[in-house]
């Protein structure tokens, strides 16, 4: 437990590493959205309707049983189209508008709500929810969140379609990824926000962080509790990141 004035000091230490920081990295998981609304990986054991997530998002799955992952796709479309930014979303992309094209947001989210909420330099390195990757041409195409049934077919092939999404087992798209890295080391501080930090090669953005182009950058972690991340941070702001995120900008002021 962290008492408000560990926090104080905490938040304080934190101002200080950014006021001085010409590059800022974000690295973002589901705990920055869960105060929107979209339930995290983890935190229900990693289960989605007694299935294992390993199950629905992964290539394996999608071949044993397609219907099953859109529905799990599906679902996730349906809430997506429910849910809004919250007040840690709009932090970040406020935090941008310091350091501009010097801060980059990489986000593991696939809803789309660093986005909606205004942030411009952000890196989606699992893919998007709403991107479509046709089996057949190859075709990504952005659907939007509305329902695509279970089998859905590409309009110019008739292929069959797969969300445009990382699973488990597969490679993280090569452009983005290098640049995420490239962000990552050159950063003076990395933020790290709503993350357990055990999906690799994701988690591994904080060593290359740590090693650093010029010097060590400074890992600031805002988590409910402490993480697999939390050994190799300097700093722990501990609580809800749609309270601490707006506190810290406050303080940036
Ligand atoms: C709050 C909060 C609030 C709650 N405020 N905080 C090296 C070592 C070991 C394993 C591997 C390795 N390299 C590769 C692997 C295998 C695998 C992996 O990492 N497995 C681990 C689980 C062990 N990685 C891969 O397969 C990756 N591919 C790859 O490496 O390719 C090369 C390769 C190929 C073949 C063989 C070997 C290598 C791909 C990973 C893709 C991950 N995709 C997923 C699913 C996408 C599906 C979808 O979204 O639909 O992405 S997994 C899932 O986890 C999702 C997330 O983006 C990702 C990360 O989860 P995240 O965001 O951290 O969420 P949670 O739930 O874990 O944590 C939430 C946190 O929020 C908690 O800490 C809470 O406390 C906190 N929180 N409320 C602040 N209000
Ligand atoms: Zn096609």
């Amino acid at each position: 437990m962290t008492t408000q004035g560990e926090l104080d000091d905490q938040l304080e230490a934190a101002v200080q590493v950014l006021k001085i920081a010409e590059r800022v990295c974000v690295l973002t998981g589901a705990g920055v959205s869960a105060e929107s609304g979209v339930p995290t990986f983890r935190d229900s054991n990693g289960l989605w309707e007694g299935h294992r997530v390993e199950d629905v998002a992964s290539p394996e799955g999608f071949e044993r049983n397609p219907a099953l992952v859109w529905k799990f796709y599906n679902a996730r479309r349906e809430n997506a189209s429910r849910v809004t930014p919250n007040p840690g979303h709009y932090a970040l992309a406020e935090m941008e508008k310091r350091w501009g094209d010097r801060f980059t947001l990489v986000t593991q989210n696939v809803d789309g709500l660093h986005l909606e909420a205004g942030s411009e330099n952000v890196l989606e390195i699992h893919g998007s929810l709403r991107h479509t990757r046709c089996l057949g041409c190859g075709v990504v195409t952005n659907r939007g969140v509305e329902p695509l049934g279970d089998a859905p077919q590409c309009p110019q092939c008739h292929g069959r379609l797969r969300p445009d999404i990382v699973w488990f087992g597969e490679g993280l798209p090569d452009g983005i990824w290098s640049a995420a890295m490239q962000a990552a080391y050159e950063c003076h501080v990395l933020l790290v926000v709503g993350t357990s930090a055990v999906v690799y090669p994701a988690a591994s953005l904080i060593p290359i962080a740590k090693r650093g182009a010029v010097t060590p950058a400074k890992v600031i972690e805002v988590n409910m509790t402490r993480t697999d991340a939390s050994d190799n941070a300097d700093i722990g702001l501990y609580g809800p990141s749609g309270v601490i995120l707006p506190k810290l900008v406050e303080r940036l002021k």
